[in-house]
């Protein structure tokens, strides 16, 4: 005969039986979610939109047919109109510093006909529905909890315009298809400055319309520097500066120097009457060049001197003939021989400002590097290269892969290099 405990027992196990056959039968997939809990770590969402998209694409060519649109607005307010035949894809940037001059909102991509709806509030929720999420690199991260969130066919995209060894979270894992950062081969490359030719003849400002400017006039002085970051360069910049400084007038501004800067612009200003600005980089990386000679040197015409990256990339990246590089050099003396030479010979110094008649520098600030162009941009690279077009666009190189972030970012730079030149 049972005991009442004994049945009791069996009909707990009963009960337990039931309870667990009702969650097994009512588990929602999709939602990793049983009737009573939710399972977060089950929680793989599907992109919606995505499909949607895809379906789309399927008659990829009665999209491409649509007459184009005829509505130049940068922006729509949201769920005032409804895009027949317009995908629909959501962007995320997830967690960066709050700095973007471009507001959360909707914008369209007249030229891929899709409207982007960017987003910077970070959320899991927007994270299981977005296409394309953009990690800065100062962001507040963590990649395995990130990824039990990402549906399959979400794009990350790694954001940064440090260098690789002043970026933070280090050595990342290979979970990102795009990158964009300062590198010209980047997905989305979003440099410090570029330099564009004049259009017109009337864009040039009227005192460059003679063409024979002497740039040297007005300047009294020789060379300087500023740099706050003392001891964090991969090679030994100051030091460097301090024995170029043995041989020729070097004013040092901020905290490596004994001169002081005042905060913001007005800094830069004070280097209008220097022939020559040491663009030193702090780490040298593949087409790592910064404000350093971007601004400080070419916006206030003075002559950078320059030394992070080898040469071929400064001639790939800046104004022709606009900047001397160390690496030209055998040794100090001859580097500071030549520099007291162009300081003599104004004929000699007006040839690294000729590209002045012709072009001009686009500064890019990082407030505005994530633009409704780079939202197209992305949009585009999404529909050529992740579903419009399978198996095609040899453009494409990072098609249903991941980067190898290593070579892509990590091992571009030369790690502690010595001294750049002899004495
Ligand atoms: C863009 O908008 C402006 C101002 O409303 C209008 O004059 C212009 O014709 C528009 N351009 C196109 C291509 O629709
Ligand atoms: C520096 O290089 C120049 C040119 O090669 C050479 O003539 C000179 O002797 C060198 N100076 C020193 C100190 O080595
Ligand atoms: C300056 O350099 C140019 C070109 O090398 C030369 O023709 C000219 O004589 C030099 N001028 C002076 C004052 O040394
Ligand atoms: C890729 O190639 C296609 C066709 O050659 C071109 O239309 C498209 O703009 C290219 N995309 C990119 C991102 O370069
Ligand atoms: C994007 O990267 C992820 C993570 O490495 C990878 O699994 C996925 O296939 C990539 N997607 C595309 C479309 O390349
Ligand atoms: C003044 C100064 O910084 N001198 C340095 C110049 O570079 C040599 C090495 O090449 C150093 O030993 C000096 O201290």
């Amino acid at each position: 005969m049972a005991s009442p405990t004994s049945t009791f027992r069996s009909w707990i196990g009963l009960l337990t039986c039931c309870v667990i056959l009702i969650e097994l039968l009512t588990f929602r997939r999709e939602e990793g979610k049983f009737l009573f809990v939710s399972y977060p770590s089950f929680h793989r969402p599907k992109l919606k939109n995505i499909f949607r998209y895809e379906a789309q694409l399927a008659t990829a060519e009665r999209i491409q047919k649509l007459p184009a649109k005829q509505d130049n607005r940068t922006s729509f307010s949201s769920g005032t109109r409804s895009h027949k035949g317009v995908c629909i894809i959501q962007v995320l940037y997830w967690n960066g510093p709050k700095m973007l001059s471009l507001p959360d909102g909707k914008y369209y991509c007249p030229a891929v006909n899709c409207e982007v709806k960017f987003t910077t509030k970070a959320s899991y929720d927007a994270l299981s529905t977005s296409h394309v999420v953009i990690l800065h690199h100062t962001g507040n991260w963590n990649i395995p909890q990130l990824e039990r969130y990402r549906p399959k066919g979400q794009m990350w995209i790694y954001m940064s315009r440090e260098s690789p060894p002043h970026s933070r979270h280090g050595r990342v894992p290979n979970v990102f298809n795009w990158t964009m950062t300062y590198r010209s081969d980047s997905d989305f490359p979003i440099s410090y400055g570029i330099y564009k030719d004049y259009d017109e003849e009337s864009q040039r400002p009227s005192d460059l319309q003679s063409g024979s400017k002497n740039w040297a006039n007005g300047k009294t002085k020789l060379a300087a520097w500023i740099s706050s970051n003392c001891k964090g360069p991969s090679w030994p910049r100051a030091l460097f500066v301090k024995n170029l400084s043995r041989f020729m007038d070097v004013d040092m501004f901020g905290r490596c120097g004994n001169k002081k800067c005042p905060e913001g612009e007005s800094c830069f200003e004070l280097l209008r009457p220097y022939k020559f600005y040491l663009a030193f980089e702090n780490s040298r990386c593949s087409d790592y060049i910064t404000e350093k000679m971007w601004r400080n040197s070419f916006i206030y015409n003075v002559v950078p001197v320059v030394y992070g990256t080898g040469k071929k990339d400064y001639e790939k990246l800046a104004p022709p003939n606009s900047f001397i590089h160390v690496s030209d050099f055998p040794n100090i003396s001859s580097l500071v021989a030549y520099i007291k030479l162009l300081n003599k010979n104004d004929s000699m110094y007006n040839k690294y400002f000729e590209w002045k008649y012709f072009s001009y520098i686009d500064q890019q600030r990082e407030n505005r590097v994530i633009t409704k162009e780079t939202l197209c941009s992305i949009t585009g690279k999404l529909r050529d290269c992740t579903l419009w077009s399978r198996n095609s666009h040899s453009n494409c190189s990072n098609f249903h892969t991941s980067l190898d972030m290593n070579k892509m970012w990590f091992d571009t730079c030369h790690e502690s290099s010595p001294l750049p030149l002899p004495v």
